[in-house]
């Protein structure tokens, strides 16, 4: 059969009545946007003539992964197809350069501890190097931001993130800081290196990935938002350019320009990296 099929009079008035066309009450736009995704469900399964044991087979997947949703946003792509349409939006409006963003991720907490001057972001100890980071926060024409607020979270050794660790081994905050910075735009950190992440084995994302030959596995890496008065807030994060994954990250997390690789000397691992943003 054809996914015309979707377009007969029956399936239109099905959807019309499921989206609540002639109900008073309700947002319009969800109203909208929910139609869409329903006929594009629809016709996926005439497309591919899904059969009524996939169809449950799918509905009890999405049941058990709900509490992964987080980790299949981003394993799935969808999170950095933003990505891909905000540069597309900017350049069509002729907006461009400056450090590249990225995901954000589902492991960002609000409220982390602000703090001035030389950051140290590790308050639980961890058999791991030391990370020593620091750079400027720069406009477009490469004029000192100032007052900007650095947002910076990552794992620890394990892959694990304070407030996520199944291990409930991690104070809260752990490895998560806002840093003030001053006219300058200069910042500086340490931290304990952290490594890379796996999904949770056997969890619904791992299974998904396993059904589509992939793997979950993302490199080290280093989350920020950089926001300051007068500038676009960046989301953006660095991913260690010499680890086994920097180029295969099941997160589509890693971009150009985002691939510092830290110089190793001893327990310690320095990264040199600027944020260029862009003006609000
Ligand atoms: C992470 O640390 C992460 O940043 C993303 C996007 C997915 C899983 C774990
Ligand atoms: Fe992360």
């Amino acid at each position: 059969m054809n996914t015309d099929f979707v377009k007969t009079e029956a399936v239109q008035t099905l959807l019309d009545r499921a989206t609540g066309k002639d109900a008073e009450g309700g947002n319009p736009r969800l109203k909208a946007i929910t139609r869409d995704l329903l006929e594009a469900v629809m016709e996926t399964i005439v497309k591919h003539d899904i059969s009524e044991s996939e169809f449950w087979q799918a509905v009890n997947f999405l049941q058990q992964s709900a509490g992964e949703f987080g980790l299949i946003v981003p394993g799935t792509g969808i999170e950095h197809f933003l990505d891909l349409y905000m540069d597309a939006k900017d350049a069509e409006a002729g907006l461009t350069g400056g450090t590249p963003r990225t995901i954000e991720g589902p492991l960002y907490v609000a409220g982390a501890p602000l703090v001035e001057g030389e950051a140290d972001l590790s308050v639980d100890p961890d058999d791991t190097d030391t990370l020593y980071m620091s750079g400027k926060v720069v406009g477009p024409d490469g004029e000192p931001v100032k007052d900007a607020i650095v947002h910076v979270w990552h794992a620890n050794s394990k892959g694990w993130y304070s407030h996520f660790d199944p291990t409930g081994e991690q104070t809260p905050f752990n490895n998560r800081r806002r840093i003030k910075l001053g006219p300058d735009g200069q910042y500086s950190f340490r931290s304990k290196m952290p490594n890379g992440y796996s999904v949770p084995p056997e969890g619904a994302t791992d299974k998904l990935m396993q059904a589509l030959g992939r793997h979950g596995n993302r490199p080290a890496h280093v989350h920020f938002f950089i926001e300051a008065p007068g500038y676009r807030t960046l989301t953006t994060q660095i991913n260690f350019g010499d680890d086994p994954f920097a180029a295969d990250d099941f997160a589509f997390g890693t971009r150009e320009g985002l691939l510092p690789v830290p110089n190793r000397q001893g327990d310690s691992a320095y990264i040199g990296f600027d944020f260029q943003l862009q003006r609000a």
